[in-house]
């Protein structure tokens, strides 16, 4: 039994392949009808199905030889070898420490000495990090070891021990249009596929499908962790329907790489991430996986400034207070921060990183008029001394009762890399799990997966894909619970709800 407890419930069934849980799905629909708002509690009954089987899962990175891909691959090679190291600090010990799903809990429930908690990942059967299975893809040639040493994020000593394990694995050379990520990487370049745009692709599908075979795994993820692209222009005729992207590929039209991937891995049926901020997904692209019913997910990792940015800004508004400007600027010497020195690439992280209030500002007309808008300045320096030490300044300023204002600000020193590896495994893991969960209910008997635009992980992203016509959540801990709910129902549990009424009665 993959399971570490078991839901003693008429409502849950285990069967040897599959976890089936009923039900009940509250919502409150809300309508203004003749002058008068009505308020009308529903419930849908659900049926989940979750398959118990936790497959071989390999990941396949784009920019596997930059800061994230050597990072998060060596994380998983040293926590599955064991492996601890000397610093001037004490000896230090392969972890998961920032990982949602490994190094976070949920409270299942109360139990003769109090709340019980059990860690994420053992809310249903999924992959665990140790197994995965890395590949990838660089227009730089630098095998992994070498690549780990240039990055520059770990301690030599770790560097050393994991050396002749990295030293194996070499990026398969990849898809560079020069005009989509910035002339500073050019140099890098040294590793890049010939042809043209359909030759491509065609080659990207057959790499999907060799590592498939050559490594044995049973599902592919791919992710793009690469160097963040300006945006590319929406044109109808060009990429507003999966039938003229094919056709634009084919054609030799601007396409930009990270698209190009989407198609590819959308084509092998594997589900894509999109890491960096850049509208990979232009209407076609989503339009060719939801005809695929394949898993797409993105945009950008939501790491460190924007995570705590998406939980401030929740907190000073649902506390009642008016946040009127936000000036979030960071200074880091990384190869991220040398592409994002490049205007059209930094405008692409601006808007991503200038996005995550929104909602927040909009769930509260009380304090906001329809179309007001909060003051929000992103600023992002290139300091090639302090490497992959991010350093992000924070201010926020909020008006505070009878005209007088609060200003707070927020120093963030950290290694970028370290915050984004966990996240990458976690948003791999998830969208594995998410392709064994189908549901259906009483009006729609159909088993079913979900959307194609897995908006569940925006936990995961800061400026979160949605399926067309939804709301976006940026709030971190509505997003949290998004995550965890929806894999209580999967095991029959109702969502956290923290009322306590056992112990608020007489
Ligand atoms: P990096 O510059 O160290 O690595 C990117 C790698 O992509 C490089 O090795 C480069 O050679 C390669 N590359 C560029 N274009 C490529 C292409 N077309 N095909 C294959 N490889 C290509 O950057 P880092 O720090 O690893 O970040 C990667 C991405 O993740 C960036 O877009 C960054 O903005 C994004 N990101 C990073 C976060 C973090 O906390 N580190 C958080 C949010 C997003
Ligand atoms: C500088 O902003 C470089 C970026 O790639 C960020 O470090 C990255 O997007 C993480 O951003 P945040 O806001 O989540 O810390």
């Amino acid at each position: 039994m993959a399971e570490t407890f078991l839901v003693e419930s008429p409502d849950v069934t285990y069967s040897e392949d599959y976890i089936e849980a009923k039900y009940t799905y509250s919502t409150v629909h809300v309508s203004r009808e003749d002058g008068v708002t009505k308020v009308r509690p529903q419930s849908t009954e659900f049926t989940f199905r979750t398959e118990r089987q936790v497959p071989r899962l390999g990941v396949m990175l784009v920019g596997w030889g930059g800061n994230n891909g050597t990072t998060v691959t060596a994380a998983v090679l040293a926590n599955r070898l064991g492996l601890s190291w000397m610093t001037k600090t004490g000896r230090k010990h392969a972890n998961y420490y920032g990982s949602l799903l490994q190094a976070s809990t949920v409270c299942l429930g109360t139990g003769p000495t109090g709340d019980v908690y059990v860690p994420f990942r053992d809310l249903l059967p999924m992959v665990h990090p140790n197994d995965i299975i890395f590949d990838g893809w660089d227009i730089s040639s630098l095998n992994l070891a070498e690549a780990m040493r240039r990055a520059k994020v770990l301690d030599w000593q770790l560097q050393e021990q994991l050396w002749p394990h990295m030293l194996k694995m070499k990026p398969r050379p990849s898809i560079y249009i020069p005009g989509f990520i910035a002339a500073n990487q050019e140099e890098r370049a040294d590793h890049v596929l010939p042809g043209t745009k359909a030759e491509q692709v065609a080659q990207i599908r057959r790499d999907i499908r060799e590592f498939k075979v050559t490594s044995g795994v049973d599902k592919v993820v791919v992710l793009w962790t690469a160097n963040t692209e300006r945006f590319c222009d929406l044109l109808p005729g060009v990429n507003d329907t999966a039938a003229n992207l094919l056709q634009a590929i084919e054609r030799g039209l601007e396409v930009s790489p990270s698209t190009l991937f989407a198609v590819a891995s959308i084509l092998e049926g594997c589900a894509y991430i999109n890491g960096s901020p850049q509208n990979t997904f232009v209407p076609g692209a989503v339009e060719l996986a939801r005809q695929h019913h394949v898993f797409i997910c993105g945009d950008d990792f939501k790491s460190g400034q924007t995570k705590l940015k998406s939980v401030l800004v929740d907190f000073l508004v649902s506390a009642g207070l008016k946040t009127v400007s936000i000036v979030s600027y960071n200074h880091l010497g990384n190869n991220d921060g040398k592409n994002l020195s490049a205007p059209q690439q930094f405008r692409s992280k601006e808007v991503s990183k200038s996005s995550v209030v929104d909602d927040v500002v909009q769930s509260n007309p009380l304090l906001y008029g329809p179309q007001e808008k909060l003051d929000h300045c992103v600023v992002i320096k290139y300091v090639p001394y302090v490497g992959d030490s991010k350093r992000a300044l924070d201010e926020y300023t909020s008006e505070i009762m009878m005209g007088g204002t609060n200003t707070l600000v927020i120093h963030n020193t950290c290694e970028d890399s370290l915050l984004a590896s966990p996240i990458i495994l976690d948003l791999a893991i998830l969208t594995e799990l998410c392709q064994r969960i189908s549901f259906c209910t009483e009006s729609d008997p159909d088993f079913q997966g979900f959307h194609s635009v897995l908006s569940i992980l925006g936990f995961l992203c800061k400026a979160p894909l949605v399926p067309e016509g939804s709301p976006v959540v940026n709030a971190l801990f509505r997003q949290r619970s998004c995550i965890e709910n929806i894999l209580r129902a999967c095991v029959g549990l109702p969502p956290q709800n923290h009322m306590l009424l056992e112990h608020k009665m007489q």
